[in-house]
């Protein structure tokens, strides 16, 4: 990537809200998608169903994942890492949808990164009462590309720190179509997502779908 010129003024739509140096909010970006993302989604997940990891401390984490794509996030005892295959049956995960990379391009794009090649989308599940705790995204290869995050369902608030843990940390509401591009000097900020408040969204029901686009390798 040599785009760091573009960071700040990737985007002069004003429903697109630059969060920090590299990190925009595109709201409602996905929306066109949403039906297409959904069908494919119902593919992935009759593969690859949803699961709840454990982390290398040995707790189950209450967001459910599943992946699709070259690679696949896991974490088990062992560690966090990238898997081309799944755990569950040692298969290949399933093909990234080709409206996944499209979505995935297009949104970079707006945020400024050109020739975004994702291999790897993880899909987290979220039910009332699930959150992430506040983690930085390392475990990939090389950190030049940026992560594309795609929300759908119920809405979240997302904690969006700095590079050190203990950073002041702002709370964004992502809502259903909404899409955050991050890269460059954020790519390595802390955040998280607040437990799901209970909620019945109209077309997903009671919880929060998002997608994760990185390049992993
Ligand atoms: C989520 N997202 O929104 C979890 N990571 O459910 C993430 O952990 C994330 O949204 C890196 C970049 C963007 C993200
Ligand atoms: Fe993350």
């Amino acid at each position: 990537m040599h785009t760091h010129d573009l960071f700040d003024g990737a985007s002069s739509d004003t429903r697109h809200e630059r969060l920090a140096p590299g990190a925009w909010l595109l709201r409602g970006f996905a929306l066109g998608q949403v039906t297409a993302v959904l069908a494919a989604i119902e593919g992935i997940q009759a593969a690859a169903p949803f699961r709840h990891l454990v982390t290398p401390g040995g707790f189950r984490m209450s967001v459910a994942m599943t992946n699709c794509g070259h690679l696949g996030w896991v974490s088990d005892r062992r560690g966090y890492r990238y898997d081309a295959c799944d755990p569950l049956n040692g298969e290949p995960w399933p093909p990234m949808p080709p409206v996944f990379l499209e979505l995935a391009q297009t949104a970079a794009r707006a945020g400024g990164f050109l020739g975004f090649a994702p291999d790897a989308c993880l899909i987290n599940r979220y039910e009332p009462g699930a959150r992430l705790t506040l983690h930085q995204d390392k475990d990939e290869r090389d950190f030049s590309a940026p992560i594309v995050s795609v929300s759908l369902g119920l809405p979240a608030v997302f904690l969006f720190g700095g590079d050190a843990r203990r950073d002041n940390h702002r709370r964004v509401r992502l809502q259903h179509g909404d899409v955050v591009v991050w890269g460059g000097p954020a790519r390595l900020h802390h955040h998280g997502v607040l437990a799901l408040k209970d909620g019945y969204h109209e077309i997903l029901g009671p919880q929060r779908l998002n997608l994760t686009f990185r390049r992993a390798a």
